[in-house]
């Protein structure tokens, strides 16, 4: 599988600093996992980012990835660039993100890890009866209100734990007239007792089990084509667990 490794945290705000060594972390994980898929073999493509310029890192991305394959942020803004340039390569693209937040805050003009959903929603990138939010809990009240205003479906945190195989059916048959797939995996989704190196941890959240279920799902998908992996921040992590976690979503995803 083809990865492209995205090192940049310029749309965290300043909240996730460090992020951008997530792409080297987890990839320095691969070796020590014990799993079906440790045999699964990686080609890394580094992504050239410019820690200071949004735009020409957003464009960078445009130009340089190519699908079928593996995004690793950095920050959720590099989802904006990553699915633009899927849409690109594939007409009526949808969208899958499991993520605590919908990051449907009011557009500015540069994508940021709080509005690049929105971004690609309220610029017809995305339709939003293409997307679909798992894992959220941590909603702001602008968040719930597009939420209704577009009709976009979404499940919580709780829903997934407690409902996993009937919301993975639902989300499934969902998006699965789509031409293309793609899976935005933000770790703060799994529960910080899981994963707790990230930008906003926030309680309640999936088990690293549950998250590996739903990508195992997923990922058999004939129109699964590509996806990310953003927020984890190896400067915060406690025993390398998060960016184990994340390496071993990368090895399920590939
Ligand atoms: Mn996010």
């Amino acid at each position: 599988m083809n990865v492209f490794s995205v090192p940049f945290s310029g749309g965290s705000l300043g909240k996730n600093d460090g992020c951008e060594k997530a792409p080297q972390a987890i990839l320095s994980n691969m070796p020590s996992l014990n799993c079906a898929n440790n045999k699964v073999v990686i080609t890394n493509n580094d992504v050239v980012v410019f820690p200071l310029d949004f735009p020409a890192t957003q464009l960078n991305i445009i130009k340089t990835v190519k699908f079928p394959s593996i995004i690793l942020g950095g920050d959720h803004s590099i989802t904006y660039a990553s699915f633009k340039a899927f849409a690109m390569q594939h007409t009526n693209a949808a969208l899958v993100v499991f993520d605590a937040h919908p990051d449907l805050m009011q557009e500015f003009e540069t994508p940021t890890h709080e509005n690049y959903l929105r971004m690609l929603v309220s610029e017809s990138i995305l339709k939003s009866g293409n997307l679909v939010i798992l894992g959220i809990r941590a909603v702001d009240e602008e968040e719930l209100n597009y939420l209704r205003e577009k009709g976009i479906k979404y499940y919580s945190a709780t829903d997934c734990v407690m409902r996993k195989e009937d919301i993975c059916d639902e989300a499934m048959a969902f998006v699965k007239n789509a031409n293309a797939l793609y899976l935005s995996i933000d770790i703060d989704c799994v529960d910080p007792a899981f994963a707790p190196a990230t930008g906003y941890p926030e309680p309640g959240g999936l088990s690293s089990n549950d998250i590996l279920y739903f990508i195992s799902r997923f990922r058999m998908m004939k129109n699964f084509k590509g996806g990310d992996i953003v927020e984890a921040n190896p400067s915060k992590d406690i025993n390398k667990i998060t960016c184990k976690l994340a390496a071993r979503i990368l090895a399920d995803l590939c």
